[in-house]
């Protein structure tokens, strides 16, 4: 019979590609998808066919029950949350709701339909495999470089300190209850396919304006900030690959390169045969409460255990955004106000 695996998140860009993944794989894919009406969904109904969609949300404890007890999934990938990271200023106590507080849900329905008690389980045989989407923005103010699965903690956002709630609580969950729970500490990954109020999405956008003369300059936040781009469809194997292994273990996963946001930018330009300093514009008003300086993978431990390795690079991530994003824009409504993906 087919494996089983049910992905919170799957109208979200690294829900898209898992589920690719794992239907690739044979697995029986189920997305949760919430709301009345959520626009995001048509996607997964026209892109991703295969998948099938069970109603449940993150804020919500018996929905989650229940969607766990209608899949009887193997696995369980928890990639939804609020992860746009100034949002998490704007509001706060949703962003703990959902990205933190969302995982203690989570894996209180699968404990519960699982019948684990509160006594430590050893046999972790036929039990639900959870990954729990941590992030690099846990490290924030960095205490060494590059950042590993033994770097401390210093968040600089209310989303960053969410998220070391879910990732503490799924070690937590791991150590009292035995359950096979593990986090990947995933560095930024993108794609055609990410939000278009991430930075490089902005970027590949508004390169792609100014191409097809549709804008006349970009604006920017801070350009100085650095961090480890790397390209979500590597990542979502990586997911995969730690809910196989022997032993229920914490990863870390990028590229271990980092680059500034000026030079993605200049990449970007260069790109489309352009000059970026004739079109970027600094804006003040884009600059955050308090930023994450330096971001840089140390990713050996995936590599030794995992054998993961990133396949695509930076200049081809760079180059590969700009391109979609001027074949989409060249052929119909500009994406930033629409909801469906290239
Ligand atoms: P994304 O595109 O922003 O997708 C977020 C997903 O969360 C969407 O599918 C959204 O669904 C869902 N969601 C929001 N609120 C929810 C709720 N109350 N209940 C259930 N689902 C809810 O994010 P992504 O880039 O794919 O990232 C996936 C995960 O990895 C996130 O947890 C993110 O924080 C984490 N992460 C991302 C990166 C990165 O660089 N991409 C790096 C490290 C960690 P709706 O359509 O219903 O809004
Ligand atoms: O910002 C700077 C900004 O919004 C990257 C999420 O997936 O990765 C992502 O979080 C950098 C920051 O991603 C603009 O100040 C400059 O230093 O693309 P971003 P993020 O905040 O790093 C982590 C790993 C996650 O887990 C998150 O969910 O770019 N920047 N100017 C700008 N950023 C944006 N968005 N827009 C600008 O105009």
């Amino acid at each position: 019979m087919a494996r089983r695996a049910l992905i919170t998140g799957i109208t979200g860009q690294d829900g898209s590609y898992l589920a690719e993944h794992l239907l690739a794989q044979g697995y029986e894919v189920w997305g949760l998808v919430r709301g009345q009406a959520n626009p995001r969904v048509s996607n997964v109904r026209e892109l991703l066919r295969d998948v099938r969609l069970v109603r449940g949300d993150l804020l919500d404890q018996g929905s989650l029950i229940s969607a766990v007890e209608k899949v009887h999934p193997d696995e369980v990938y928890n990639l939804g949350a609020i992860s746009f990271v100034p949002m998490s200023w704007e509001q706060a106590e949703l962003t703990a709701e959902v990205t933190g507080m969302g995982v203690l849900r989570m894996l209180e329905a699968i404990r519960v339909c699982s019948g684990i008690s509160s006594s430590r389980t050893a046999d972790r045989s036929g039990q639900i495999r959870f990954y729990q989407a941590s992030s690099s923005e846990m490290f924030g103010q960095v205490r060494e470089t590059p950042q590993n699965e033994r770097t401390p903690f210093h968040p600089r956002s209310p989303y960053g300190v969410a998220k070391a709630y879910g990732h503490f609580l799924t070690q937590n969950y791991r150590e009292s209850y035995g359950m096979f729970a593990v986090s990947g500490i995933l560095f930024n990954h993108e794609s055609p396919r990410r939000g278009a109020e991430f930075v490089t999405r902005k970027v590949s956008l508004g390169v792609a304006r100014i191409r097809l003369g549709l804008a006349g300059e970009l604006r920017l936040g801070n350009l100085e900030a650095r961090r480890d781009w790397g390209y979500a469809g590597d990542y979502v194997r990586a997911m995969h690959l730690m809910l196989q292994a022997d032993a229920p273990e914490d990863y870390v996963i990028g590229t271990g390169r980092t680059h500034s946001v000026r030079e993605l930018v200049e990449a970007a330009f260069t790109a489309a045969g352009l000059n970026w300093e004739d079109y970027v514009v600094a804006d003040q008003s884009l600059h955050r409460p308090a930023e994450v300086d330096l971001l840089c993978a140390d990713p050996k431990k995936a590599r030794a255990n995992l054998g993961w390795d990133p396949g695509v690079s930076f200049e081809e991530l760079v180059a590969m955004m700009v391109e979609a994003d001027t074949r989409l824009l060249a052929a119909g409504p500009d994406p930033a106000q629409a909801t469906s993906w290239p």
